[in-house]
């Protein structure tokens, strides 16, 4: 990596109802995340954290209309963040997003579309997050970006960074996947997009995943990895709002970032669902620093 890497905080809990997320950029930056990246020769700058809307308590805990909770406050949030990753590319610097939980990703990637024509995006994740509010079993936001970002749902999702259609379906590349809800089961055979469920890796082994993947995207002219780190197994990443059983191990996470570093195809990053207030001892902070710390080159051997 030649670039500067620009770590820019997404403390949003807006987007499901857990809060603690929000804490997730200071918890990896308190598991050591600038100096890890430092100890690999990388240039690092800390941007520090994206402002947010005020958590107001009653409305938070309270019931909301609509099917789309805290919508005004994630567009908002997410319009900043936009900003601050248009600027960070623009200046030349590599991006990595620390969230905040995924609603984040349609401010990250609205703001990385705008430097690219053919975005490839890799949604590592236990989760599709293709509801719109009619299929969400929840009405939270976190469940939805992917689908807001290919174009559908909500008008102020959809146009966040003022323009939409930021991801072709023919570009994604679901890998982890194990709790689907039935909309979303739906929506992927009909539009057909490329999945990697729990069973394929099983099947065929992370590597193959990877090499599939790369082989895939290959008529894209970068890559996003959005990376979820309930994707994992809860055993590794216990402090995350929706634990889900069965997940990807350490060895094959890892095996995935090694990989994705040496194809030199990633021109962005995001790691989302952090919650130190859930975790076990920042446990969950940590294992997302190893896992940067392997995606941005640290080497066995
Ligand atoms: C469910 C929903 C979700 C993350 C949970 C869950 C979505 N499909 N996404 N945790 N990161 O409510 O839409
Ligand atoms: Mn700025
Ligand atoms: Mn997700
Ligand atoms: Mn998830």
């Amino acid at each position: 990596m030649n670039k500067t890497i620009e770590i820019i905080g997404a403390p949003n809990a807006f987007g499901q109802r857990k809060l603690g997320v929000n804490l997730g950029p200071d918890a990896m930056r308190y598991a050591d995340l600038v100096s890890r990246l430092e100890n690999l020769g990388l240039d690092v700058n800390d941007k520090g954290n994206v402002s947010s809307p005020a958590i107001d308590m009653n409305k938070y805990r309270g019931e909301q209309d609509g099917g789309l909770r805290n919508l005004p406050e994630v567009v908002e949030f997410c319009e900043t963040l936009c900003h601050e990753v248009d600027e960070t590319i623009a200046a030349g610097k590599y991006p990595l997003v620390i969230g905040g939980d995924h609603s984040i990703a349609m401010g990250t990637i609205s703001g990385v579309k705008k430097h690219y024509n053919n975005l490839g995006v890799i949604w590592y994740d236990a989760h599709g997050d293709l509801n719109v509010a009619d299929s969400s079993p929840s009405g939270n936001i976190h469940g939805m970006p992917l689908r807001a970002l290919i174009g559908d749902g909500h008008p102020d999702l959809v146009n966040i960074g003022g323009y939409k259609n930021k991801v072709k379906i023919e570009n994604i590349v679901l890998i982890g996947m194990r709790d689907l809800d039935e909309g979303e089961k739906a929506y992927i055979k009909e539009v057909g997009i490329k999945t990697y469920t729990m069973s394929d890796i099983d099947r065929i082994g992370m590597g193959q995943v990877i090499e599939e993947t790369i082989e895939y995207l290959k008529d894209t002219d970068g890559i996003h990895l959005s990376l979820d780190v309930d994707a994992l197994d809860p055993g590794e990443t216990p402090g995350t709002g929706t634990t889900v059983p069965g997940g990807i191990s350490y060895r094959e996470s890892h095996l995935a970032l090694e990989m994705l570093h040496d194809s030199q195809r990633v021109t962005s990053m995001e790691i989302v669902e952090v919650n130190p207030l859930i975790d076990i001892y920042n446990k969950t902070a940590n294992q997302a620093v190893e896992l940067l710390v392997t995606f941005f080159g640290d080497k066995l051997l």
